[in-house]
């Protein structure tokens, strides 16, 4: 049964563990091909999320601003979106448009990530799909204004959540994660799937 959380459609247990066992063996190749980095706010910080990404675009951050980019800093295109992330794509938003990016973050332990809109994207009436996988997260999303209400969920291994109509703009983040709560990742931790279409 799916739960609204402030316009979030969050569908609990989407994947089975074999299905999320599978996604991972094909996240592994992904990052194998565009390895994990650690990208820099516009500001010089470095973020406690490591990135990845595969698809046309892969989204980037450093002093140069947050951006949509064709290729991995390493300068190597981004590798193709696995066919399991696309047919969940298809299932959940029944679009014949495939995404542009899957973006992959993985969260260690401390890792969080602030409040903030997702508007680096030409059109915001597509939706956006998240896909939760190993440790459990606590995410916060409250209304379009920054500063107004929030509310809180725990998003565990293979929840997914749709972000459309008025949630798309919604101020959001990922507070604290439970470390450990969970054995999918062998190096333990959170992947995080954001896919999206760019332009
Ligand atoms: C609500 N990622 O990469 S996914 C991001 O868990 C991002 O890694 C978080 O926010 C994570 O930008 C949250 C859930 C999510 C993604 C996009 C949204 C929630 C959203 C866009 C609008 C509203
Ligand atoms: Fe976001």
């Amino acid at each position: 049964a799916a739960l609204d959380v402030r316009g979030v459609r969050v569908l609990p247990g989407y994947l089975d563990t074999p299905a999320q066992d599978r996604l991972v063996a094909r996240l592994r190749e992904v990052a194998r091909a565009a390895p994990f980095f650690r990208p820099e706010t516009p500001r010089g910080k470095p973020m406690s999320v490591r990135m990845t990404a595969a698809g046309r675009y892969g989204w980037v951050s450093d002093r140069r601003g947050y951006r949509y980019e064709p290729r991995h800093p390493s300068g190597v295109e981004w590798p193709p979106i696995p066919d399991a992330v696309l047919a969940l794509w298809r299932d959940v938003t029944g679009l014949g448009r495939a995404p542009d990016c899957c973006l992959v973050n993985w969260y260690e332990e401390g890792a969080r990530m602030g409040l903030h809109q997702d508007r680096d994207e030409a059109d915001f009436s597509w939706p956006v799909v998240s896909v939760s996988l190993g440790d459990e997260a606590l995410f916060r999303v409250g209304g379009t204004e920054r500063g107004g209400r929030t509310a809180s969920v725990w998003l565990r291994s293979g929840d997914v959540a749709v972000l459309e109509g008025e949630s798309r703009l919604a101020y959001h983040g990922i507070d604290r994660i439970r470390h450990g709560s969970s054995t999918l990742l062998p190096q333990g931790g959170r992947i995080n799937l954001t896919l999206r279409v760019v332009d």
